[in-house]
């Protein structure tokens, strides 16, 4: 019988759950950074095999909302929670168990939970054999799986627990099918990406990106992309002195996004400064939100 279902990865900031999506598909859908709150959307990554086809979700982390943006992540969140055949709670096996399972209590999940314990290659090998031991006493896993999502560690192990866990079904979606995003939208994402690596203090929190030109040409790809922030200032420092800044940002986004289309990419980067787009709800609906 095949198999197929919806498997949605929950965790707390910084967990490791975009790490986790992009090391289970083998390509990079969801941006990664060391700073909390770097996901905002909820990301598709499907895996198909003979045997089964499994429709991974990966989530903002669990945070309480502040902005409109806050409200429209953590929708993402609850619709995530709502329409899954399998939760995945993941969680930093540096981090506290007791708070780490506390929270998954709270979400109050109907569904069969296998809990990860990521970034294995942190821990010594008799300190996670003790983890280990602890999460199976929560009692609310029907497996716990250590593995580290950076290493691609542990993975094949946890498709195993998974596959046991799905339904009978047939194939949501073609077989060569890997997300539900657009191109355009994880190109925006790459370079949003970059903000987070380049920029620090409130600069990635106060920026979005959105992809206005998408063109494939015969020999390159033409993308035009806007860097949306809040303030003048914040225009400045992403431009950087004479341009320096925004051309590594230019540079570094340019090389993600060749590698992830396998094209020549020409990128063209504009700064646009738009007072309160993180609580306004038309700019947030343009931006993607
Ligand atoms: P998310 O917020 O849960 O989506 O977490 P990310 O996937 O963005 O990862 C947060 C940080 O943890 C990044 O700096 C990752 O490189 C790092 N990370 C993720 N998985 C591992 C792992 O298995 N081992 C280690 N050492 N670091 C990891
Ligand atoms: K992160
Ligand atoms: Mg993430």
């Amino acid at each position: 019988m095949h198999k197929a279902g919806f498997v949605n990865i929950f965790g707390k900031p910084n967990a490791g759950k975009s790490t986790l999506l992009n090391a289970i598909i083998g390509e990079k859908l969801a941006i990664i950074s060391p700073k909390v709150q770097t996901t905002r959307h909820r990301i598709t990554g499907v895996l198909t095999d003979p045997a089964y086809q499994i429709v991974f979700s990966d989530t903002p982390g669990i945070i309480d909302p502040k902005y409109k943006l806050h409200e429209k992540m953590m929708g993402a969140v609850k619709s995530a929670l709502e329409d899954a055949d399998v939760a995945l709670l993941i969680m930093d096996s540096k981090e506290s168990m007791e708070e780490n399972l506390e929270l998954f209590d709270s979400l109050k999940l109907k569904v069969p939970i296998i809990l990860i314990l990521n970034k294995m290659d942190n821990i010594l090998k008799e300190d996670m054999e003790v983890l280990i031991e602890r999460a199976k006493a929560w009692g609310k896993a029907a497996a716990v799986v250590p593995v580290s999502a950076m290493q691609k560690k542990g993975i094949k192990e946890l498709l195993a627990e998974i596959v046991a866990l799905l339904p009978n079904g047939n194939p949501f979606y073609p077989d060569d099918t890997l997300t539900d995003k657009s191109t355009r939208f994880l190109v925006a994402e790459m370079i949003r990406e970059k903000v987070f690596q380049l920029f620090e203090e409130e600069i990635p929190y106060h920026t979005t990106v959105i992809v206005t030109q998408f063109q494939e040409k015969e020999t390159l790809t033409k993308i035009t992309a806007e860097i949306i922030v809040t303030r003048d200032t914040q225009k400045g420092i992403i431009l950087g002195e004479k341009g320096k800044s925004i051309r590594e940002l230019g540079t570094l986004a340019r090389q993600e996004i060749e590698k992830f289309i396998e094209r020549k990419v020409f990128l063209e980067l504009f700064v646009k400064v738009r007072g309160k787009w993180r609580d306004n709800d038309t700019f947030l609906k343009e931006y993607g939100y």
